[in-house]
């Protein structure tokens, strides 16, 4: 996979050359190239900012930078780009939320580009001009709150959807029992423990000891349930009941979940009369 990266602030990227991301790129599983924006100026301060039409605080990236920097990105596919082109990502609070199911499919391009904002984002033309020529644009959000900047999300993109990437991760079937896998139907994953068996007073769950491989599986399926129940009920909203065996039923309802149109929601409060 090739994935450019543009930026002002390039050295944010350092930590892609370290530990997994690092090793992929030494085997050539992963090509990372970081572009400056700044090489796009004309001017004596390399100027990439500007004050908003319309009044306002704070101060937004300019176009002309972004298109020179993007087309001569574009203007050097890899040899495996296939005819689609890239995904153009630009990180941005209002973007779409970065979520495991955007990391699968961002996992199967050969090709990612980034356009790192800072300051109160870039232009809105950029966006549109790309999309008019055929590029896919997408927006994405790491999650509700305000950083200074898309590279710290570079950082996490690239490595949810590299660990994806055949080869990167050394045991592939673990891929598939993480949290929020859609193997797992989107559900936070059950407690961990290794040795000792007894730690400060505290022991490991006996079943997880007895050899008996099912009883195994139903505890740790009925603690991913109670634990996504209990620390993120959105994502119940979105499990699918047909899934759900008459066990995991009366595990959500003893949460207090029970099956609604899309998935599980609250159980209605009994109702005085
Ligand atoms: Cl991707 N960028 C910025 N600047 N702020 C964010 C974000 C991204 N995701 C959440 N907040």
């Amino acid at each position: 996979m090739r994935v450019d990266v543009v930026s002002i602030f390039g050295e944010y990227l350092a930590p892609l050359s370290l530990s997994l991301i690092g090793k992929a790129r030494a085997q050539g599983l992963l090509d990372v190239r970081v572009h400056d924006l700044r090489e796009h100026t004309h001017d004596r301060h390399r100027t990439v900012d500007d004050t908003p039409y319309g009044g306002g605080a704070g101060l937004l990236m300019k176009p002309e930078p972004w298109g020179e920097a993007l087309d001569a990105v574009l203007a050097d596919p890899p040899g495996d780009a296939g005819g689609d082109g890239p995904v153009l990502l630009v990180p941005s609070p209002v973007g779409e939320v970065f979520t495991q199911a955007v990391a699968v499919e961002l996992a199967a391009e050969p090709w990612l580009v980034f356009a790192c904002g800072r300051y109160e984002g870039i232009d809105a033309r950029v966006a549109e001009h790309y999309r008019s020529r055929g590029v896919r644009v997408r927006e994405v959000s790491l999650g509700d709150y305000v950083l200074n900047g898309g590279e710290v999300a570079v950082l996490v993109v690239v490595e949810a959807v590299a660990r994806l990437l055949p080869g990167v991760v050394g045991n592939a079937a673990s891929l598939a029992e993480e949290s929020h896998a859609a193997e797992h139907d989107g559900l936070l994953e059950h407690p961990a423990y290794t040795k000792p068996a007894s730690w400060r007073g505290l022991e490991v769950p006996a079943v997880l000891s007895s050899g008996d491989h099912g009883a195994v599986a139903r505890w740790r399926r009925e603690q991913a349930l109670r634990r996504t129940a209990r620390r993120r009920p959105d994502l119940l909203a979105r499990l699918d009941p047909a899934r759900c065996s008459a066990a995991d039923r009366a595990v959500l309802a003893e949460e207090g979940y029970v099956p609604d149109a899309h998935g599980f929601g609250p159980a209605p409060s009994p109702v005085a009369d």
